[in-house]
């Protein structure tokens, strides 16, 4: 009986693994929420970024908040090199980072370690 629990344990960690390697883990691109005078997109980080791509219509002020869900040290830190922002998150349950949106552009952000990543797309 327990050699079959056993065998039972090892597919399913096997079936795990295979989902884990080669599974398809698409992360759906975060709209903004528009209005005629500003946009807003919100990023959960738990665990990572979710979603890690959000994009941002060009032209329209936009903010980005950063809902913190996650207690790991890893994450405390928010940065975006190309607009030399480097927010701590654990200040507040929010962070809001504005994005300029005058021209049409990527902008990268990670964690403070670089570990995880994500962006914000403006077109
Ligand atoms: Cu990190």
């Amino acid at each position: 009986m327990s050699q079959l629990l056993v065998l039972i344990i090892g597919v399913i960690l096997i079936v795990a693994l295979f989902w884990w390697f080669f599974g398809k883990h698409t992360e759906a691109a975060g709209d903004a929420t528009v209005n005629d005078q500003n946009q807003e997109a919100t990023i959960v980080v738990k665990g990572g970024y979710s979603p890690s791509t959000v994009v941002l219509k060009k032209g329209v002020p936009a903010k980005v908040h950063f809902d913190m869900k996650d207690s790991t040290a890893c994450l405390s830190h928010v940065v975006f090199d190309k607009l030399g922002v480097n927010a701590d998150l654990t200040k507040q349950p929010v962070t809001t980072v504005d994005i300029p949106t005058d021209k049409a552009t990527e902008y990268n952000f990670a964690c403070g370690m670089d570990m995880f990543h994500g962006k914000v797309i403006v077109k």
